[in-house]
C-alpha cells in the first residue's frame, strides 16, 4: 500500500489558483460572499501588468485574482479576448532552475529563458498552454525556500 506521504509529490505542490478579473474590489466582494478571506495588501507586478489580491484556501494553496495592471499586459490581452475566467495553475517547486531543465528535456515550451520576478517575490516562469492541452501553468519559487 502506498503511504499517504508517497501519494503527495513534494517537487511540485499546487500553491494557487488564478482567476482572472474584470474588478478586482467587486470580485473579491464576491468571493468573500462565499466565505473566502482576502488579505488586505494588493501587490501590483509592474513587469507582468497585474495587480493581484490572495486568499489562503487550505495549509498550502491559494486563490489568486488578477486584474489589468495598464493595458498592455497579459491580464489585459486574456480579458479582451477571453474575457473574465480561470487563468492559469500554480505550482511551487523547490528548484526552480532545476524544473525548467528538466520540463525542457521533457519537451514542454517554457515562455522565459530565465525565472522572472512574480508576486510575493517569487520567481517564476510559465508553460505555454500549447504544451499542456490548453492550461497555462506557473512554476514557482519562493526566495530563500531551498
Ligand atoms: N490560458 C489558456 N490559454 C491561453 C491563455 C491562458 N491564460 N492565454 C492565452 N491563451 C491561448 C489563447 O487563447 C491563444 O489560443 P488560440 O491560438 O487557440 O486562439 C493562444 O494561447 C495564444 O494567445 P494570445 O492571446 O495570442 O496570447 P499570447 O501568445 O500573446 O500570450 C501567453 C499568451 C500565455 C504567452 C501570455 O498570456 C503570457 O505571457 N502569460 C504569462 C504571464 C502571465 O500570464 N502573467 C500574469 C500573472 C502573473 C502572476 O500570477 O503574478
Amino acid at each position: 500500500m502506498v503511504e499517504v506521504s508517497e501519494k503527495f509529490g513534494k517537487d511540485c505542490v499546487l500553491d494557487h489558483v488564478a482567476v482572472a478579473v474584470d474588478d478586482l474590489e467587486q470580485s473579491v466582494k464576491t468571493y468573500e460572499s462565499l466565505g473566502i478571506h482576502f488579505k488586505k495588501e494588493r501587490e501590483v507586478v509592474e513587469s507582468q501588468g497585474v495587480i493581484t489580491a490572495f486568499a489562503s484556501i487550505d495549509e498550502n494553496a491559494q486563490l489568486e485574482l488578477l486584474g489589468a495592471h495598464g493595458e498592455d499586459g497579459p491580464i489585459s490581452k486574456f480579458l479582451r479576448k477571453k474575457g473574465p475566467g480561470i487563468h492559469h495553475l500554480c505550482f511551487k517547486v523547490p528548484d526552480i532552475e532545476a524544473k525548467c531543465k528538466e520540463l525542457q528535456e521533457k519537451g514542454f515550451q517554457l515562455l522565459y529563458g530565465e525565472p522572472q520576478e512574480g508576486a510575493h517575490s517569487c520567481r517564476v516562469n510559465f508553460i505555454h498552454p500549447k504544451s499542456t492541452g490548453g492550461v497555462l501553468i506557473e512554476i514557482s519559487q519562493r526566495v530563500g525556500d531551498t
